[in-house]
């Protein structure tokens, strides 16, 4: 992939999740078979019998390539269908995930089944020619289904809550800090500890191969606890790295933090997640998770590079608020 048809290029990056690119083919080829566009023949009379056989061939089509998707790579159904996580907390992310759906069908089933079932027991029959009794004003029903949805969602709100605690827990103490910065449209990296510093610029989407070569990178450790520092230029963005199952905003004199242990070595990619301009789709960087040695050969690097110090908050468009000053590490603080 290059160049859209409307010209722009567009970035030949790594295939995206698994799951994600295997629908997205599957549902580029329903279109391509001009099966959801409704076409001009069934405008003309045609019979409706060819209309149903097409209509009949895309469910059979979408419904296959739902199917394929457990077979697509790493994504599974007993995972929710959701891209793989690669740090600690994923497994509770994916649970919540899945727990949720499960909800959701369930509830989805048995409102269905009520719902076909009293359309089909209480229909109108031959010789019905009186209103069936009326329920308006029944306490005890009223009740029921106002209690009910209170309960599903307080249910919802419980381990939404639970789990958001865990995950946005900064207490321990962590063995790494990096201060993460958006900008309009790259990253900085303060690698805080090792007092070396990364500035990116914006990504060059020229259509051709080899662009994420030349993203800001972001090193963690595998297996180590890496606090991320989260702090913004000049308008909100968002940090995400879609493997990492959690993302946080970067608000403008603001500091917002959360902490990832990864599990596995590897390239991540990583993109802002909170639409900030013109170039926001250009706002990309790589998350390698390396091991120590490797780690410290590129702080090393870094610092041979002169990149050494933090760049400071003295940078941002907006001052941080005076009580969130305190939340910066030291060398970054105005
Ligand atoms: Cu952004």
């Amino acid at each position: 992939m290059t160049a859209r048809s409307d010209g722009i290029p567009t970035l030949p990056l790594r295939d995206p999740a698994p799951g994600v690119m295997c629908l997205r083919t599957c549902l580029f080829a329903v279109l391509e078979r001009g099966c959801v566009v409704p076409r001009s023949d069934s405008l003309v009379g045609v019979p409706q019998r060819r209309g149903r056989a097409r209509r009949a061939g895309s469910l059979a089509v979408i419904t296959l390539a739902a199917v394929a998707l457990t077979g697509c790579g790493r994504a599974s159904w007993s995972d929710g269908l959701l891209i793989e996580g690669v740090t600690e907390g994923a497994e509770r992310v994916t649970r919540l995930w899945v727990g949720a759906w499960i909800a959701a069908i369930a509830v989805g089933v048995l409102v269905l089944g009520l719902l076909i079932w009293s359309i089909t027991v209480y229909r109108r029959r031959d010789g019905d020619d009186e209103l069936p009794e009326q329920l308006r004003y029944n306490i005890p029903i009223e009740v029921f289904y106002t209690v009910v949805p209170i309960f599903m969602v307080t249910v919802l709100f419980f381990y939404t809550a639970r789990d958001e605690q865990v995950l946005l827990d900064t207490e321990t103490q962590p063995d790494n800090i990096i201060n993460v910065v958006g900008k309009r449209w790259s990253w900085d990296f303060n690698y805080v500890m090792d007092d070396v510093h990364e500035s990116g610029t914006q990504a060059r989407l020229t259509g051709e191969p080899g662009v994420e070569e030349t993203l800001p990178t972001l090193y963690l450790v595998v297996g180590e606890r890496t606090e991320f520092v989260l702090t913004a230029r000049d308008v909100i963005h968002s940090f995400w790295v879609p493997q990492f199952l959690q993302k946080m905003d970067m608000v403008p004199g603001r500091v917002n933090k959360f902490q990832v242990v990864p599990t596995q070595t590897g390239t991540f990619q990583g993109k802002c997640a909170e639409l900030c301009g013109a170039y926001h789709s250009n706002m990309l960087f790589n998350v390698r998770v390396v091991e120590q040695d490797e780690y410290d050969a590129h702080m090393q690097e870094l610092a041979d590079k002169g990149q050494t110090g933090l760049l400071g908050s003295d940078l941002n468009m907006e001052e941080i608020m005076e009580n969130q000053t305190e939340l910066l590490p030291e060398g970054i603080r105005p």
